[in-house]
Parts: C-alpha cells; structure tokens; sequence
C-alpha cells in the first residue's frame, strides 16, 4: 500500500503536467490523510522568490487588462477545457491529497469547470450603469475597470475549487492571480497550474509569463503577500482566526478583502417537514467530506412534536454510515485531515457531555493504522446551546436540540457569531417565508428543504458576522475583482454645477 500510493500520486501528477523537481526532495512534506504517509516533498518559496512572483504578478496585469475582456474569457474556456479533460486524475488527487470520497473530488473539479463556464459568460458582461444626470448637457455612466493583482488564500478543505473561484472570475475581469494554498494540499495546486500553464500556451502570448503564480510556503510567505500594497485585493478563506488577521492587515493599508471564515451552520426541522428527506440532507449536510466543509451542518434544531420520531433514525444512521478508506471501498466517511483535527474533535465532544449532552459515536476507527485518523461522526443531543456548540469545530460533530416556537428556533440558530448558511426543512409555507425573511436567519446562504451545504456556484457564497462578509462565485461577487469608477461628462458649453452651486469667477 505504501509505496503504491506515492506511485500513484506521482504517476497523477506527471499525467497533469507537473515537473518532478517540483514534488521530490523539496522542504515541505506532504501527507495523505487516507494512510498517513508522505507522499511527496514539495519545494517551498523564500521570501525574495514571493517578493518577485509579486513584482512580475503586477508586470503581468499591466499587460493582462490591455486584453479585452471577452478574450480573457477565452484563456478561461480553455482553462475549462483543460479541467474537464483531466477531471478523472485532478478528482484522484483531491481524494489522495485530501481524503474526500471519489464523488466529492470529482465534484470539486466539476465546481472548478462550472465556475470557468459562468466566467467565460461573465467576460461579454462586466457591465456598468448609465444614471440621469441632473445637469443639463451632462452624461453620468460609471465602468469597471481591472483592479490590480489578486492574493488569494486557500484552505486544505476545498484545495482547487476555491482557488478557481477566485481565480476565474479574477482573469475575466482583467486581474493577475497569486495563490497561496494551504501547506496541507500543495500536490493539488501544481496540478491546477500546471493546467493553467497548458490553457496558457493555447491561448498565445497574449497571456503574459506571470499571470496566475503559485507560493507554496508556509504562513510567513501569506503573510508577505498579505502586507504587500502591490496586491489590492485579498482573497482569503479559512478559519476566524486567520481571516480577522488577514482583515485587519489588509485594511491598514486600505486595500480590499474577501474573507470567507468560519461557519457554524445550522439546520431547524419544523413539525411540516419531510422527514425522509430531512434525514437524508441532515445525513449529507452533517457527515458529508467528514464534517470538513466550511458549509457543515453543525446545529440541528428539531421541533419537539417531531423529535421522537427523526432522532432516533438519525441516530441509527450515525451508527451505520460507513467509515473508511475511500479508495478501497464505497465509504461515505473518509478520514480527518491530520491528528490535530481528531485531537480538537475529541476535546469538543469531552466539553459537550461536560455540558450535559448525550453522545452518539465519535470514536475512532481503526482503518489503515496509527498514522490516519478516520472517525464514526458524532451526534450530540444537547440540553441547550452552550459550550463547544456556540464554536466551529471543523470535524464531524452535529449537535441536536428542541425547540417549540419557531421564533425560538430563528432566534437561537442567529444567536452565534458566525453568518454563512442555515436551512429549513418545512412544507409550510408561513414557515418558510418567516425564516427567508428580514426577521428570519441572518446567514449569507438560507436554504429550503436541503442542507445548509453543496451550494451550486451561480450564486454568491459567503457569509455574514465573523464568517467575513465576502462573496465569491456567482451572481454579482465579481464586482469585488475591480475597481468601480464614476464619469461625469459635460458635452455642452457651460459649466452647471450640482447642488445649484454658484461659483462665477
Ligand atoms: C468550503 O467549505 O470552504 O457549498 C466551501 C459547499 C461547497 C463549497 C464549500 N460548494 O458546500
């Protein structure tokens, strides 16, 4: 087994075009979740090489926005392409690299081709507004112009999806792209520009040398990129922590971030639920990618006309689901990422039954020995919201809880600091526009009849409170990629100013 899997990864990486230099004898030691070996030795950048990818990053989009835009869109096409013809192997990698289940990694590349769809589309419509002006013989347009070169920051859990989230819609709109990926998945970001650099070379020379550039380093070298005026926009997703560090250090030099933080999602099943539906989003939403989505459904608020009726199934399906290597069975449940994952799951659920709450799994199971982590995900039925359930722990934990108004339910699912999704499931319909509404949840992402995770890319993702207030993806989330600028233009002969303002020399 040991020696097949770094095979393996060696023999994905050189079918995506990535030079062995790149993943042999380096400093940074990369190892599979699934058995916990090293798989490969990644060579990371110093500090002078980051300061120079960011000097030839800026070269690039000074050159880059001359392009117009729906020839921008075509490098993304390409990039598309690139990724629909490598979907299998890139997939494989994810599931190497990070542990996900086969359909899940192949779902991330198929995130990455649907996002470089809906920016190819996007370049023929950056569009600008045209506003009456209140002076006779004036026009007032605003445009949308490049804004510079983008950072963008990106955790273990989504090691390619979120890079092309950024990115593509960063490339159409007439940007440079700097990735710095998490140090747990350095193989999958080779992969993905090794794929850009292909797209590249098709597209022609229009596309200049530095363009989309990769720091595999560790967090000095984000950091570097973070503090750096060179770079306008910062595009960081992860944990709280982080992005308030991030945000703070971007706005002191007044440059622009996208945070896309912490989550603590929850779900409130109302007594008009479906509940075989309900069970089998909740089943999804709490133990899919092993708890290790952003989007988890982390809180689960049930009515208590129906609480004796779904628990105990969901119960049963915590003790079925299957745990294991995905690459050698059909698991639902893979590993976690690393030691320290298990290790922070284990305190939770030590807080959670000190709290009062009654556990249900969360052991550890023995799959391929002492260096993997793979964990039965845990359900906690919790007396109250307290402890470890006001906080994200990115393992999985769902922690269940009644209610009897569905005021109540709203008002303790808000009364956390996180903001980025939540659902309900119910067929009725003043249910339902309640928690849509002003008064309803207060998250970026509101869902119905479906978990809080697996959005689709067309709309905008992120959320409110310490989750960040960024947007990504779809909908208008490009916008945060340029900058907006005003033009007021007078074609008469006069001078009118605004307000009635008389200024005669
Ligand atoms: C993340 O976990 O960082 O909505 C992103 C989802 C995915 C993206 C999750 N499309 O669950």
């Amino acid at each position: 087994m040991t020696a097949s899997l770094r095979c393996e990864v060696a023999a994905l990486l050189d079918s995506l075009g990535v030079s062995p230099d790149l993943y042999t004898g380096g400093s940074l030691a990369v190892k599979s979740p699934l058995t916990g070996e090293v798989i490969a030795e990644v060579s990371e950048v110093s500090a002078e090489q980051a300061k120079e990818t960011i000097a030839s990053s800026l070269d690039a989009f000074k050159a880059w926005r001359r392009v117009p835009a729906p020839r921008r869109g075509e490098l993304v096409r390409l990039l598309g392409e690139e990724l629909r013809a490598s979907k299998e192997a890139l997939g494989r990698l994810v599931t190497l690299e990070v542990g996900k289940v086969p359909s899940e990694g192949l779902g991330e590349v198929q995130e990455m081709i649907d996002i470089c769809d809906f920016a190819v589309g996007l370049s023929r419509q950056l569009y600008g507004l045209t506003i009456q002006s209140e002076r006779p013989d004036h026009r007032l347009t605003e445009q949308w112009h490049p804004a510079g070169p983008v950072g963008i920051i990106s955790a273990f859990n989504f090691p390619v999806a979120v890079w092309s989230w950024n990115a593509a819609l960063a490339l159409v709109c007439g940007d440079s792209v700097i990735w710095k990926p998490s140090e747990k998945t350095p193989l999958t970001a080779l992969a993905t520009q090794a794929l850009f650099l292909k797209a590249a070379a098709r597209f022609g020379s229009d596309a200049p040398v530095a363009l989309s550039t990769l720091l595999v380093g560790g967090r000095e070298i984000g950091e570097l990129m973070v503090k750096d005026r060179r770079v306008p926009v910062i595009s960081a997703t992860g944990s709280t922590r982080m992005g308030r560090d991030v945000g703070e250090r971007v706005a002191r030099r007044f440059g622009r971030s996208i945070l896309e933080l912490g989550g603590n999602n929850a779900s409130i099943v109302t007594p008009s639920a479906d509940l075989d539906l309900t069970l089998r989003a909740v089943a999804f939403g709490a133990m899919g990618t092993a708890g290790q989505r952003c989007t988890t459904l982390r809180r689960l608020f049930v009515h208590s006309s129906v609480y004796d009726t779904l628990v105990p199934k969901l119960v049963n399906v915590y003790k079925t689901i299957s745990v294991g290597n995905p690459v050698e069975g059909d698991a639902l449940v893979g590993p976690l990422i690393d030691v320290a994952s298990f290790k922070m799951m284990q305190d939770s659920l030590k807080a959670a039954a000190d709290a009062g709450g009654t556990v249900h799994g969360g052991t550890r199971v023995d799959v391929n020995g002492e260096a993997s982590f793979y964990v039965r995900p845990a359900m906690v039925e919790m007396p109250s919201q307290t402890g470890p359930v006001l906080e994200e722990t990115f393992a999985p934990i769902l922690y269940v809880m009644k209610y009897d108004t569905l005021d109540e339910a709203i008002a303790l699912q808000n009364d956390v600091v996180q903001g980025l999704s939540s659902s309900i499931f119910a067929t009725d319909i003043r249910e339902v526009e309640q928690f849509l509404s002003a008064q309803g949840s207060d998250c970026g992402i509101a869902n119905v009849n479906m978990g809080p995770s697996g959005a689709e890319i067309g709309g905008a993702f992120g959320g409110e409170k310490e989750t960040g207030g960024g947007r990504e993806s779809g909908s208008d989330a490009w916008k945060a990629y340029m900058r907006r600028q005003t033009n007021a233009i007078n074609y008469g002969r006069t001078l009118p100013l605004a307000q009635g303002v008389k200024f005669d020399v």
